[in-house]
């Protein structure tokens, strides 16, 4: 992951971006052999600053954003559910654009204010390029406000390690999934009696001896078609078929959720049956209420810690078969 998500600068409405241009021009004042020469030459100063410190704000903003092409398969399609990747390949060619038309207009008056005989040319000039720019400027009014959102929205993105191995928490929502990836990792989500508290994927640390694993903490998944999902529990399927090398799918007994273990169930078949090639493990959690465990699964309390020890215990040993396993499948 490249470090571009902290050089993102903020962006500038149009307005803000005009007045900032013109206030610095207004202060333009040129020395002149003669008074009409002074007069072209503050003018063309103005045309010329105003022209350059937009333009050059402009393609900054541009450059500033990560070419998709350059970045992992995870991190494009997460840009993609998060932000829409048309959507900002869009705002961000309309940017360049009028930077473009910015920078000719510039150029076009400040020939015009050059070769202009008198003041009154030298002022008429000067202020339909004040006009022209401006119009051209807020025509990407929404195009800034769309690249300040998805700016925004990068900043808060995971960092995600694809060398490492991750350990994916899923389940409905409600069960538990932060509380646990709270309880084993250095993440810090936020936990809360309501579903969907978690929005976006959340990444977490822990070491046992020489290795660091990562943990994805991912939003709840209702049991129903990928075509249904919303952009939130996308995030989470994003999180299961990039990241993970192996889910832990936490189920809720107690219900307190709000969910039946029945729909639980449901979820759990579906997300093997599009997953079949990662190890899973299945535990239950809530084991410190009345609750109706199957008994055919480790049980947990992210809450107490109960149960949370060997839950991690059993990660490590099915990371390190899987490992094992694709050893054997080298060529020797
Ligand atoms: N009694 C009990 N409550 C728990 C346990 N684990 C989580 N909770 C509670 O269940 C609620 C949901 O916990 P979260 O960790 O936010 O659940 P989540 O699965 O991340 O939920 P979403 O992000 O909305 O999908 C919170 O009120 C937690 O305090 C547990 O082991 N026992
Ligand atoms: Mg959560």
């Amino acid at each position: 992951m490249t470090d571009w998500k902290r050089k993102i600068p903020t962006i500038m409405t149009s307005q803000e971006l005009l007045d900032r241009a013109f206030a610095r021009a207004s202060k333009a004042e040129v020395p002149g052999s003669a008074p009409f020469d002074a007069v072209k030459k503050t003018n063309i100063a103005k045309i010329n600053g105003i022209g350059d410190m937009t333009v050059t704000t402009l393609l900054k903003y541009v450059r500033a954003f990560p070419r998709m092409e350059r970045e992992d398969e995870f991190f494009s399609e997460l840009v993609d559910v998060v932000i829409g990747q048309d959507e900002l390949k869009k705002a961000l060619a309309s940017i360049t654009w009028c930077a473009e038309k910015a920078s000719h207009l510039q150029r076009m008056y400040m020939h015009k204010v050059k070769k202009a005989d008198s003041i009154d040319v030298v002022a008429k000039a000067t202020r339909e390029f004040y006009g022209r720019f401006s119009s051209i400027i807020k025509q990407i009014d929404k195009d800034l406000l769309f690249a300040q959102k998805a700016r925004d929205a990068l900043k808060v993105l995971p960092s995600v390690d694809p060398e490492k191995p991750t350990i994916v928490i899923a389940g409905y929502p409600n069960v538990g999934k932060s509380q646990l990836t709270e309880r084993i990792s250095s993440a810090r989500p936020v936990i809360a009696s309501y579903p969907f508290t978690t929005k976006g994927i959340q990444v977490g640390h822990f070491i046992s001896g020489w290795r660091t694993y990562q943990v994805v903490d991912t939003p709840g998944l209702l049991d129903r078609e990928l075509e249904e999902r919303n952009a939130i529990e996308l995030q989470a399927i994003l999180a299961l078929k990039y990241l993970a090398d192996i889910i832990v799918f936490m189920f809720d007994p107690s219900e307190t959720c709000g969910y039946t273990m029945e729909r639980q169930e449901a979820l759990l078949e579906s997300i093997r049956s599009n997953f079949s090639d990662i190890p899973f493990i299945e535990v239950e959690n809530k084991a410190d209420l009345e609750w109706g465990g199957t008994g055919t699964r480790p049980r947990i309390s992210a809450s107490t810690g109960e149960g949370v020890e060997e839950l991690v215990k059993m990660i490590e040993a099915k990371l390190r078969e899987g490992r094992m396993e694709r050893m054997d499948e080298l060529p020797h």
